[in-house]
């Protein structure tokens, strides 16, 4: 058994879960955090046997696109502390970030 673990972008995340759902995968989905950006983004956890894997990621690779996001830095460009002017910054963020993980145990009661 492995678990699947997606970062995704929200705007991908419905699509993701209906074609996954289509295909029999159990989802469960969670609401994340990017880290850098600090925008909320969607974690997929889809446990599946290991001859699957492969094509829960086909399907993620299929719906999941990347796009460019502009945020704002809240660092001063010019290093100074008394001087603050937002920065626009343009960072292209993945489809998708996938983690696969080997599972110990698993077990519904
Ligand atoms: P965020 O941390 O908000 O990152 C959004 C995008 O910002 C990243 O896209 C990347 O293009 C850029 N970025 C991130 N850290 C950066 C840095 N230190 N310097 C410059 N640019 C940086 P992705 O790489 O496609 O990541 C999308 C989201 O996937 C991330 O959102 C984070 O939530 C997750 N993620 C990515 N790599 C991860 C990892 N190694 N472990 C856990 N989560 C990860």
């Amino acid at each position: 058994m492995k678990l699947v673990l997606a970062v995704v972008q929200d705007d991908d995340s419905g699509e993701l879960i209906e074609r996954l759902v289509k295909n029999k995968y159990s989802a469960t989905k969670l609401a994340s955090t990017g880290g850098f950006l600090k925008e909320g983004n969607t974690t997929l956890m889809v446990g599946v046997t290991a001859d699957k894997v492969e094509d829960v990621i086909s399907i993620i690779k299929e719906v999941c696109q990347s796009r460019k996001q502009t945020f704002t830095t809240p660092i001063p460009p010019t290093g100074s502390a008394s001087v603050f002017i937002p920065y626009p910054i343009d960072v292209m963020v993945g489809g998708a970030t996938i983690f696969v993980l080997d599972i110990d145990h698993f077990e519904k009661v």
